[in-house]
């Protein structure tokens, strides 16, 4: 089939599947992941995020196209640039904004990294910092609806450029094509692994070409492009929960600001934030709405009523407590009865 990348943005939207309001709701979680992300910088200042801190600035169309194309009863394991999971698989921005606090209000109930997050209710895993480590628990997830006999389920698992060069990232990637597993795997490649660029990391064109090695698909994609990459994985989803096999999707982007807080980039040639600014994705999301039809009243309405929901949001989180430190090893060692229950 012939590229559509040039149907008009209502055509486009039928050919994925999707409609007006689909596109509205994710322009909107993008326009949340931003402002939550950007909001943490300011709490970082003001003291009140403890550790570093993180953001995924210039991957939230990717972020949330992803998470849009997967169904709620799939597994996801995303990692430090991808918040927009959690916004868009319905991870409230106050618990967010609590877990960056370490307040009682975090998924871990400040027990855990600010941006350590998961939520079993809504099937996000919380990431395991040794990178790429959320592979390998992907497959496992994948083997384990393979072995319970559950269709149209699959595991989805991020890693970055750089984590692809770990071990366990080609294990991961190798048993789960050799098992034909329903699993997606997808490549922030954001083209710096802290201060290492792509040309020291791997040997390819491309880092997800490792994944031929394997004998599977991999699918280079524009990551600011939030359509493109929600067709990609929409067809990686299919493909995979009919036993086709998994896919390694890489989403090209740029890291908009260093490693995290403590980094200022200055290894990142100044013409390339200048270029990659051009291609923002929110931008890109916004001229793509405009251009179908949505009015540019409608548009300030979208973003005013983002700010006063993130306000909102912020004030819900402040007035979380901090944990009782007589309860810190709560909930983080499972009992002995636990332990001999046969599921653990
Ligand atoms: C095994 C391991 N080594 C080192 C680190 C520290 N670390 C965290 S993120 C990161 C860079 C990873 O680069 P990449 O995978 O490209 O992701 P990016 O940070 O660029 O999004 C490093 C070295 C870690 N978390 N785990």
């Amino acid at each position: 089939m012939a590229t559509t990348a040039e149907a008009t943005p209502k055509a486009r939207l039928r050919e994925l599947g999707l409609d007006r309001e689909d596109a509205i709701a994710m322009y909107r979680n993008m326009l949340i992941t931003r402002g939550i992300e950007e909001r943490g910088h300011i709490l970082f200042r003001q003291g009140k995020i403890p550790g570093s801190f993180y953001t995924g600035r210039g991957n939230e169309g990717a972020a949330v196209a992803v998470a849009s194309a997967t169904k709620p009863q799939d597994h996801l394991c995303p990692l430090q640039r991808d918040m927009g999971v959690h916004v868009t698989r319905g991870l409230e921005p106050w618990r967010i904004f609590a877990q960056y606090m370490g307040r009682v209000g975090g998924p871990t109930r400040g027990r855990d990294g600010n941006v350590h997050i998961g939520d079993m209710k809504l099937n996000i895993v919380g990431m395991v910092s040794h990178l790429p480590a959320m592979l390998p628990v992907a497959v496992g997830l994948a083997l384990s609806y393979r072995i319970r006999n559950e269709a149209d389920r699959c595991a989805f698992a991020w890693s970055g450029d750089g984590a692809s060069a770990r071990g366990d990232f080609h294990e991961g990637v190798n048993l789960a094509a050799v098992r034909k597993l329903p699993v997606v795997f997808i490549m922030d490649n954001n083209q710096w692994a802290y201060s290492t660029p792509g040309n020291l990391g791997y040997n390819t064109e491309h880092p997800s070409d490792r994944a031929k090695g394997y004998g599977i698909e991999n699918v280079v994609v524009d990551g600011t492009d939030a359509m493109a990459v929600y067709e990609a994985v929409k067809a990686a989803r299919d493909k995979a929960v009919e036993g086709g096999g998994p896919t390694v999707i890489e989403a090209v982007t740029l890291r908009m600001e260093g490693h995290a807080v403590h980094d200022d980039a200055f290894y990142v040639p100044k013409e390339d934030f200048e270029t990659w600014a051009k291609k923002d994705p929110i931008e890109k999301m916004r001229a793509f709405l405009l251009e179908g039809g949505v009015s540019e009243d409608e548009d300030e309405e979208i973003r005013g009523g983002v700010k006063r929901f993130l306000v909102e949001q912020l004030e819900k989180a402040e007035a979380s407590p901090e944990p009782d430190p007589s309860t810190a090893t709560t909930g983080v060692y499972a009992s002995p009865e636990e332990l001999d229950n046969p599921h653990h």
